[in-house]
């Protein structure tokens, strides 16, 4: 039984102030973590006041993202050693955003994860689906290939803590909101390239998140299907009720 995984990733949004009134609005609501686990991934200007005043929420602290070097002459970069330090445990790596606009390749995404590991924080790695390569035919040949060379070095123990997201772009900010079985399909392409990576035993463990335009109109759905085990929430991770409505979908 994998424990469902509902995470927010807020991007380039709120201040300081508001990410601290956020969590305070969160107290006594969120889901017990042995039944859903929930977390939000924030700017690294936010993290330290959000481990700090998360207290005794059963909510895990994010980074959004990472570099690959734990210190050195890199201007403006984020230190995956310093994340670990602040209490923050898990860090997206790769998401389509980065990709885009940030030009991040599978080779500075594999270095992103091994460093993660080597600083004991869980991934949570983001494979993208642009229109072109979806009405493509090598379409899933794509989706495979980020997987797998995202996960080159990676171990057994590690490959079975990982978190996947799906977040095929077409679907993000296109008006084109991914079906519920579309979602699913992607997803299930995912635990299938990781079973064939490693094994079944391994690829049942892993959590394989949905993301892309998630709502709390259209996550029920979403998360009913067999291969999504949670959902990466950009927008409706905004405002403390629809964070909330998403992680109590158990209720
Ligand atoms: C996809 C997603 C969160 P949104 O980028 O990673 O954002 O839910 O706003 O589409």
């Amino acid at each position: 039984m994998r424990t469902p995984f509902i995470a927010g990733n807020w991007k380039m949004n709120l201040s300081v102030k508001e990410a601290v009134d956020f969590l305070n609005q969160l107290a006594g609501k969120l889901p017990d973590p042995s039944k859903t686990e929930t977390a939000i991934a924030a700017s690294p200007l936010f993290l330290e006041s959000m481990v700090e005043n998360s207290g005794d929420l059963p909510l895990i602290i994010a980074a959004e993202n990472c570099f690959y070097e734990d210190s050195g002459a890199y201007t403006g970069e984020t230190s995956p050693l310093a994340l670990a330090e602040m209490g923050v445990t898990h860090v997206i790596i790769g998401h389509s955003e980065r990709r885009k606009y940030f030009k991040e390749t599978d080779d500075i995404i594999n270095k992103k994860v091994q460093a993660a590991f080597r600083n004991g924080l869980t991934p949570i790695i983001c494979c993208d689906e642009t229109m072109s390569r979806r009405e493509s035919p090598d379409r899933i040949s794509w989706v495979v290939s980020q997987v797998t060379n995202a996960l080159k070095g990676i171990s057994d123990e590690q490959a079975r803590t990982i978190i996947v997201a799906y977040e095929p772009s077409w679907a993000i900010g296109s008006g084109k909101t991914a079906s519920a079985s579309e979602a699913e399909e992607g997803c299930y392409l995912i635990r299938q390239t990781i079973a064939d990576l490693y094994s079944d035993e391994i690829a049942n463990e892993v959590r394989v998140l949905y993301g892309g335009s998630v709502n709390d109109s259209n996550s029920a759905e979403i998360l009913s299907q067999n291969d999504i085990d949670g959902v990466l929430a950009g927008g409706a991770s905004l405002k403390p009720d629809s964070f909330l409505k998403l992680a109590n979908f158990l209720e």
